[in-house]
């Protein structure tokens, strides 16, 4: 494990140092950061056997007919202690601050997504923020892979989609609305479009970070390898703009006790601003 100089040195060395990095996410919506948690891998699979073997109440566990597993679950920094430790230590508040261009980094919540060898299970084309219960410009996720992944399998993206002012039904992955009676836009076909959009995908190896805003379109294949496991550990990070949002129903993540009302600044037990643990130039 680094220690938070350590760490500091790393991120300097990082293309987050390169303002380039900022300017893509805000121009792309998506942008990758190469070798900046590679000393963290360890701690966070640690984290998510523990949270695979004792899933919390949000786990979704999709399983194939070939015995693949789609394993997903959310919320549960407060109680493994490898996610809280890499998420309070580590330094990637600063990152999400930075590409957010916001004076604090607001914890959202984690996300864990692992797709295990052979799982022919596609993560559907969509976009995050209407699946939230916030609203704001200033927000990011970042994509954190655990494992080595090719290109073919690797999370992809809809360069340029979150400045589309678009704001698409949130679906089930059977397609269904996730709020009855939603009227809102359904997304475009991208499959079947490919060539009309750009899209973003890259190989990743453990400790790269792939950053993307709330409203950027992205999917991810299925995992064909009949070797490797596709973890992923998505931290998701809102700026000072960000305010509580009510929606049509019942939001995912859900946080069923928050008491926040509708345009309310985020605030609250679960959602701790990070204290940053160094300046970054
Ligand atoms: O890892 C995946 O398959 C999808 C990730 C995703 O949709 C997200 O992090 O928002």
């Amino acid at each position: 494990m680094k220690d938070a100089l350590t760490i500091k040195t790393n991120l300097g060395r990082s293309p987050l140092a390169d303002t380039n990095t900022v300017e893509k996410f805000n121009v792309h919506g998506a942008v990758i950061i190469r070798g900046v948690f590679e000393d963290w891998v360890e701690l966070l699979r640690d984290g998510i056997e523990k949270n695979i073997n004792d899933p919390g109440p949000f786990v979704r566990d999709y399983r194939d007919s070939s015995d693949g597993r789609f394993f997903g679950d959310y919320c549960n920094w407060n109680r493994i202690p490898e996610y809280r430790r890499f998420l309070f230590e580590s330094g990637v508040g600063d990152i999400a601050n930075h590409l957010m261009g916001s004076k604090h980094a607001r914890l959202f919540h984690e996300h864990v997504l692992v797709k295990e060898a052979n799982t022919n299970i596609p993560t559907p084309w969509h976009h995050d923020q209407p699946y939230y219960c916030v609203d704001g410009k200033q927000n990011c996720s970042l994509w954190l892979a655990l494992d080595q992944i090719d290109q073919t399998t690797s999370i992809e993206f809809v360069a340029g989609s979150h400045r589309w002012n678009k704001w698409f039904r949130p679906e089930r992955f059977d397609k269904s609305p996730l709020f009855e009676n939603d009227k809102d836009e359904v997304l475009p076909d991208i499959d079947a479009n490919r060539d009309q959009y750009e899209i973003l995908q890259w190989a990743v190896e453990p400790g790269d970070v792939i950053a993307f805003h709330f409203l950027t379109i992205h999917g991810a294949p299925p995992n064909l390898s009949n070797s490797s496991r596709r973890r992923a550990f998505s931290s998701r990070w809102v700026g000072d703009d960000a305010t509580f949002a009510v929606r049509q129903g019942r939001t995912s993540p859900p946080f069923p006790h928050c008491k926040l009302q509708h345009g309310d600044v985020m605030s609250g037990d679960d959602f701790p601003i990070i204290p940053s643990r160094f300046d970054i130039q």
